[in-house]
């Protein structure tokens, strides 16, 4: 039989009453626990893209704003045009924008976590942040110094910065080595001011996080991956480069064929994991910014092993897109609180993975290995003394699946 239409004035009843059977969600005090931030952009977006026309209304911090607190995220994230336009930047209502956005936050709970400049969507960008004119580079720096300022009144902990068009369309036009010394110069600009402004308000200065993406908007980008990040804060081009570290986004990793995990393992080393963009979508694609752990559960959860691992706690930033199909209800009712639900279930299964006895006690096994051999330099001997051992990693696998999809507590599936 088929489904009656149903009526537009039914549909969000519809959808509310779905989502309660679905079960499983966290309360909001209980979301608040854990250090997840939610994007203003994130819930603004409006379902644009360059073939796309919005889905969805414009949407203002104030609201956006108490439906984070509602949900339970209590960390609120932004780029200085978000929320100020960009011909009121560094004005009068710059200022009384941002004492309206410290009385929101403060109403509801919600504090803010980072802030972020936006450098690549406005046309004075066309060239990127570090182009040719002086002048332009200038206004980046002024930019960037500003987005500190704002940062510090807000009582923000981290600055973010993802230079979308440092990179090119066409070959040849730009030398690369310039335009990665002035970038620097903007980098440098943000953290001296911030010395200065830190040194003012009385708190410590902010975490600066580069934001690497292989491509998109432009063709070729001069920073693709967090590891060119690295190697750029390590270049001698950084004045202060103990006050810069990376914000990895998941699928920007996922992007360019890298391996999240693998990535913020030589991010976590180099003790410049600072932040984290979270998120997910597919390989050598688009950045569809899609909700953390819709694509990739199992990846995902090996990802917040490696971070409980070792000590990362956040920040977890909500830097995905709802999709265009989700209505503006939908984003408060649905996007949002489930994008948080399935990391907080992730991140505890993450926690049984740690303490899961076969996991422990195969892992261990692979750690002791074999009997040494008599002659440490026989190679036939190593190879068998620790060859039945080397069957554990296909078993940890195994284990690891089932431990996500809950076979371990007794979950069985059989056909009688
Ligand atoms: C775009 C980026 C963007 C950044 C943001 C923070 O693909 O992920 O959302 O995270 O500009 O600087
Ligand atoms: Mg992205
Ligand atoms: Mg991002």
């Amino acid at each position: 039989m088929e489904t009656m239409p149903i009526p537009e004035s039914q549909q969000q009843a519809l959808v509310s009453r779905l989502m309660k059977s679905c079960g499983g969600s966290y309360t909001p005090q209980t979301r608040r626990k854990y250090f997840i931030s939610g994007p203003q952009w994130a819930a603004a977006y409006q379902g644009q893209a360059l073939f796309h026309a919005p889905t969805r209304p414009a949407i203002g911090f104030e609201e956006i704003i108490q439906k984070y607190a509602e949900i339970g995220i209590g960390y609120w994230t932004t780029h200085d045009t978000d929320v100020i336009p960009t011909e009121a930047i560094g004005t009068e209502v710059q200022a009384e924008i941002v004492g309206r956005i410290k009385k929101v936050l403060a109403d509801n709970g919600v504090e803010c976590s980072m802030v972020t400049t936006e450098t690549f969507h406005h046309a004075v960008w066309a060239a990127g942040p570090a182009a040719e004119a002086s002048g332009v580079r200038e206004y980046a720096k002024y930019r960037v110094r500003n987005t500190v300022d704002i940062g510090h009144e807000l009582g923000a902990s981290f600055a973010v910065y993802w230079p979308g068009s440092l990179g090119y369309y066409v070959q040849g036009a730009i030398d690369e080595t310039d335009s990665l010394r002035w970038y620097a110069g903007a980098i440098n600009a943000a953290c001296d001011r911030d010395i200065e402004v830190a040194k003012q308000k009385g708190r410590p200065t902010l975490k600066h996080c580069l934001e690497a993406k292989p491509f998109e908007p432009q063709a070729e980008i001069l920073l693709p991956t967090s590891d060119a990040m690295l190697a750029f804060i390590a270049s001698g081009l950084l004045t202060h480069p103990e006050m810069v570290g990376l914000n990895p986004e998941y699928l920007h990793e996922l992007m360019w064929g890298g391996a999240p995990r693998a990535v913020l393992a030589r991010a976590l080393l180099a003790g410049k994991l600072f932040h984290f963009d979270i998120n997910d979508g597919y390989r050598l694609k688009h950045d569809v910014d899609i909700g953390v752990g819709l694509v990739n559960p199992l990846d995902w959860l090996n990802v917040l092993v490696l971070l409980r691992s070792h000590g990362y706690q956040g920040p977890f930033n909500l830097d995905y897109k709802p999709p265009r199909t989700t209505s503006a209800f939908g984003v408060f009712e649905v996007s949002f609180p489930t994008a948080v639900d399935r990391f907080i279930t992730l991140w505890e299964i993450a926690g049984e993975v740690m303490t899961d006895p076969i996991i422990k006690e195969a892992t261990d096994a692979l750690k002791a290995g074999g009997p040494a051999a008599a002659d440490p330099h026989d190679a036939e001997a190593l190879t068998k003394a620790n060859r039945e051992l080397l069957t554990l990693h296909e078993l940890i696998a195994h284990r690891l699946v089932q431990i996500l999809l809950g076979l371990h507590r007794g979950r069985v599936f059989s056909i009688v």
